[in-house]
């Protein structure tokens, strides 16, 4: 995939690819260049049948720090400030790719995860935070609800009750509590962090990538359905992982007590 990019670094190692969000002097806060080169970069992620796991962080001491309020501040006072829903269609069309990615997606989130940047975080699969991360639904501080998927992916994560104390409050919540009320699968000593996102991301990129591309299908169509409709699928979705190669490599591997050697296919 393209690794030339302004605001962004890629970084490879076998099949695992890392994306940083690479704007550190304003804690990554996204401008319009960063969110378009952000969205082709998972584009061509999703694509690329050599990467079986993606990361995504920020460079130095942030995940990110919610849209560059510099350059909302000056749409708004322009004398035709147009629809914030037309920006918002631009951070649609990244969530979605996200959520549709056909392999697992990490956030690796140390230091703040503000607005929107939080909310790219809730869109990935799996979260990994540092002990110094900040979650801050910052949207109500300046009056804004959450955008960027927070009313959906907040209140599936953490429960209504919290999310909505989390949304109106907008305060801080710790790596510590992020791992405590669900809103990170696990968080870590900052001196660990690394390693422990490099080992979570090479053992899901060794695994049987195209089930997990089912598997994410599966929950996630599930999460807004009844169980007649998620048991429907789980059959049609169970016919597809059942013709897999993975999948007899993985009953082979059993039978022969030995360790499984997925191709992801
Ligand atoms: O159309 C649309 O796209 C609308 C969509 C909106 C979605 C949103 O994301 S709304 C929410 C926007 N984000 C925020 O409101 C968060 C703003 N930032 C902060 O509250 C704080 O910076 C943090 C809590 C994240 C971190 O605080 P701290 O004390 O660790 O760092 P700092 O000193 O505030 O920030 C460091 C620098 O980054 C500083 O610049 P300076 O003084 O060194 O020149 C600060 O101004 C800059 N910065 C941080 N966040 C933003 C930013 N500059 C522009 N936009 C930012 N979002």
């Amino acid at each position: 995939m393209r690794d030339d990019f302004k605001h962004l670094l890629i970084r490879h190692d076998g099949a695992v690819v890392t994306i940083t969000m690479n704007r550190p002097t304003v804690l990554n806060a996204f401008n319009d260049l960063m969110l378009q080169e952000l969205t082709e970069a998972a584009h061509e992620a999703a694509h690329d049948e050599a990467i079986r796991c993606v990361v995504i962080t920020g460079a130095g001491r942030a995940f990110g720090a919610g849209q560059y309020l510099t350059s909302l501040a000056a749409a708004q006072n322009s004398e035709a400030p147009g629809q914030i829903s037309e920006h918002l269609a631009k951070y649609h069309r990244l969530l979605h790719i996200l959520r549709e990615m056909p392999k697992p997606v990490i956030a690796a989130i140390r230091g703040a995860a503000a607005g929107i940047s939080c909310n790219i975080a809730l869109a990935c699969d799996l979260r990994i935070a540092a002990d110094d991360a900040r979650f801050i639904q910052a949207f109500a501080r300046i009056g804004l609800v959450p955008d960027g998927g927070g009313g959906y992916f907040l209140p599936r994560l953490v429960g209504l009750g919290r999310a909505l104390e989390i949304a109106m409050l907008a305060d801080e919540i710790s790596g510590a509590e992020a791992e405590r009320i669900g809103l990170v699968n696990k968080c870590v000593p900052l001196d660990e962090f690394e390693a422990t996102t490099s080992a979570l991301a090479h053992r899901l990129a060794q695994g049987p990538t195209r089930t997990y591309a089912l598997i994410k299908e599966l929950m996630y169509q599930s999460l807004d359905g009844d169980l007649q409709t998620s048991l429907a699928l789980e059959g049609k979705l169970q016919d597809i992982a059942f013709t897999t190669a993975d999948h007899k490599e993985g009953v082979a591997a059993f039978l022969q007590k030995r360790s499984p050697h997925y191709k992801g296919s």
